[in-house]
């Protein structure tokens, strides 16, 4: 069958930030900056983007646009049949149906918000109402109204669907968002919630660099959609015209933009309200928010509904990328319809938001834990697959198309993602897991030399890298 492509280049665009801009900027965002230091995690989190997110987005695009296939055939047909690079394409596909039914049950928690606001549902008792509602049959029932809306839409296919979708709703979310900014900057006491969320708080970072190193990194990975096979997917729908390295920063900043926005709104909003930032949990920007809007009454309601509504549509530009990558793989590789496909991925996606839906730490095992695991394990992989297996073949895919300065920094990006940055996410993938696990690793002694025990995790990361690029090592290799 022949392969569905974006009709217009600003269509790929838009859908590309339509799936990095979602719940990741909106909820996810401003709570993991609440828990993590305010203004120091915001820093750690801009440098984590700038060095490891966009590499990390061109190592995705080559091999989408390269390959022109899913995860799965992209990895496969690029490595020359290896199966295990395939299963490698599988693992990502299925974080991005793990990755996509808890997403569900927070689309749904909005969905509800959105009704609730119109109506004073949560008014009375904002923190009482969100716990009433988070989980068991009436958050799995939302979810469900999510998941149609979603499914409607990668039913219509990349052009028909996606693209026209994102188009209205990407502007529509940063003029309401402006709006909603614009309004809040009116209020007394919004000052200070803009000081704790920009003024650089470098005494924080040092010592606490970390401690927050692990949430930055997968949030970084969590908002641009990379390390699950989104932007492998998107971009293989791509002309050889465009250029990546304009693409990929384009994407980042415009993404980013939308977080710093998500934070110029809700930090001066709770600041103003005197509400706590740092109540943490999945439910913190629901409770605080919706305590905000309670306190006004009418306008409340209607500013209510107009906010959940617009993190309701990014969270939709974002789940509709998710679903597409096993609708994607199905279509490719086991040449099955669009309609059947996302047929058959809705289905398994209702029985995964069932699962989250459960109770509070089902959830957290998916929201949490999985994507801090899977998503920087995942781009590792992908890294080590360009500079490695692609190589200069990488290199040539990733010119194809480039300006004088994206070529000129072809050669030290390839470098970069082939070594230092599977080093840095292996080692927060380390980090993370002993801390899951509840292991803590005591400083070592190395021929009489205490080793600090992140020393140790950094030696850990270094030797698999090591053996990969050893054993990944071919004549178009990086070296
Ligand atoms: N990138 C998507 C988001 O931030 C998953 O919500």
């Amino acid at each position: 069958m022949t392969r569905e492509t974006w009709k217009t280049q600003v269509g790929f665009i838009l859908a590309a930030v339509g799936s990095a801009v979602g719940l990741g900027n909106v909820w996810r965002f401003p709570w993991m900056t609440a828990n993590n230091g305010g203004s120091a995690f915001l820093l750690l989190y801009l440098c984590i983007i700038v060095l490891v997110g966009v590499p990390g987005l061109l190592g995705a695009f080559v091999i989408g646009r390269r390959s022109k296939r899913n995860p799965v055939g992209a990895l496969r047909s690029l490595s020359g049949g290896s199966r295990l690079w395939g299963a490698f394409g599988l693992l990502a596909v299925c974080t991005t149906v793990l990755l996509v039914s808890f997403y569900t049950v927070v689309g749904g928690w909005f969905v509800r918000y959105t009704a609730a606001s119109v109506t004073g549902g949560y008014f009375a008792q904002p923190g009482a109402y969100f716990g009433s509602v988070s989980y068991g049959l009436p958050a799995f029932g939302f979810a469900l109204i999510f998941l149609a809306a979603t499914a409607a839409i990668v039913y219509g296919g990349v052009e028909r669907g996606i693209e026209r979708a994102t188009k209205v709703m990407m502007p529509a979310i940063v003029v309401l968002l402006v709006a909603l900014i614009a309004w809040t900057f009116t209020r007394p006491g919004s000052m200070e919630g803009l000081t704790f969320f920009l003024s650089p708080d470098l005494a924080y970072l040092r010592t606490h660099f970390l401690d927050i190193l692990p949430a930055a990194v997968g949030q970084a990975m969590f908002t641009l959609s990379v390390g699950t096979g989104t932007m492998i997917t998107y971009a293989s729908y791509l002309g050889e015209e465009r250029s990546l390295p304009f693409d990929a920063t384009t994407i980042a900043v415009l993404n980013t933009a939308v977080g710093v926005l998500a934070g110029l709104l809700v930090f001066p909003l709770l600041f103003s309200f005197g509400l706590d930032v740092g109540s943490g949990g999945p439910g913190a920007i629901f409770v605080s928010v919706a305590s905000a809007f309670s306190t006004l009454g009418l306008v409340g309601r209607a500013l209510g509904a107009v906010f959940f509504a617009v993190v309701l549509l990014a969270a939709l530009s974002s789940s509709i990328s998710m679903l597409e990558i096993p609708v994607a793989y199905l279509v490719d590789e086991r040449d099955v319809s669009r309609g059947r496909a996302t047929g058959i991925m809705t289905g398994i996606v209702v029985v995964g938001a069932a699962i989250c839906a459960l109770d509070a730490s089902v959830f957290s095992l998916f929201a949490d834990t999985l994507v801090n695991l899977l998503m920087p394990t995942g781009l590792a992989g992908f890294l080590l697959f360009v500079g490695w297996v692609l190589g200069k073949n990488a290199l040539s895919e990733y010119e194809a198309g480039a300006g004088p300065l994206g070529r000129a920094l072809g050669s030290p990006w390839l470098l970069f993602v082939g070594v230092p940055i599977p080093i840095f996410l292996l080692f927060t993938v380390i980090s993370r897991l002993l801390t899951t696990l509840g292991v803590s690793v005591a400083p070592l002694s190395v021929l009489g030399v205490t080793v600090a025990s992140s020393t140790a995790v950094l030696a850990a990361a270094v030797v698999l890298t090591a053996i990969a690029v050893l054993g990944l090592r071919r004549p178009d290799s990086v070296f």
